[in-house]
């Protein structure tokens, strides 16, 4: 049994997409980080960066005690070693896998973040920040674009990497893009929508929390955390 701590953003979007997909039992632990649940001493012991989503698998593969994993890519690297799918299986498809994971982990998620943040949260409308981060979202779907113009998914075969991208093109017009402007995207990003697997992963998501918009003490909890907030 997996336990997965998690809400329904983008990053915890991911996991449920590859546990649906892959059939393996789990058990949601909602982590309410609109009122600040991610700052729970049991959360921070399996968690200690305070963001979700995290896993424990109780029967790791080695017969040992309950492994804990943060990070929505380890956590995805992870499963798909443990289950032997979503990841090429060969050295070069491996590796191109991890490739686009890394990628999503290092420049897709953060900037489109940030993109989220100045574009919709910030309570200064800062144009200098608004445009930048609109600017490299357009650049990266633009390099996503290329790379599906003769592949249907990521890495050929539906996988980790398009796990991880996905959830974050869903929020595609708020950070200020036009899916027809990315015709390769824009197919890529119907396939995996009509997906059985991702219908239930979104549908799980919706029955722990609607997606309405960030409330006032919300704002407050998420945003200007420094180091004292581990105490
Ligand atoms: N790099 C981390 C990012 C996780 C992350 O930013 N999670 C957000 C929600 S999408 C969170 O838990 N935020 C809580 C907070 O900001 O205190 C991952 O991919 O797992």
């Amino acid at each position: 049994m997996i336990d997965l701590h998690y809400w329904p953003t983008p990053n915890g979007h991911k996991i449920t997409l590859f546990l649906e997909e892959a059939g393996v039992e789990y058990r949601i632990i909602p982590v309410n980080i609109g009122a600040g649940e991610q700052f729970q001493p049991d959360f921070l012991k399996i968690a200690p960066n305070n963001r979700m989503p995290a896993i424990v698998d109780h029967e790791p593969v080695d017969g040992g005690e309950p492994i804990a994993i943060f990070e929505s890519g380890a956590i995805l690297l992870y499963l798909a070693d443990k289950y032997g799918a979503f990841i090429g299986a060969d050295l070069r498809s491996r590796t191109e896998t991890i490739q686009w994971l890394m990628w999503q982990m290092g420049g897709l998620g953060p900037m489109l973040g940030q993109n989220h943040h100045f574009s919709g949260y910030a309570p200064e409308k800062i144009p200098y920040a608004i445009d930048r981060y609109v600017k490299e979202t357009n650049r990266l779907y633009g390099v996503l674009d290329r790379r599906l113009a003769d592949r249907d998914f990521i890495t050929g075969e539906y996988s980790i990497a398009d796990m991880a991208c996905y959830p974050w093109i869903v929020p595609h017009e708020r950070q200020g893009q036009n899916l027809d402007d990315f015709p390769n995207v824009k197919r890529w990003f119907e396939a995996i929508a009509a997906r059985p697997h991702t219908i239930t992963a979104y549908a799980k998501g919706a029955a722990i929390s609607e997606n309405k918009p960030m409330t006032e003490e919300a704002k407050k909890i998420l945003f200007g955390q420094t180091a004292k907030v581990l105490g």
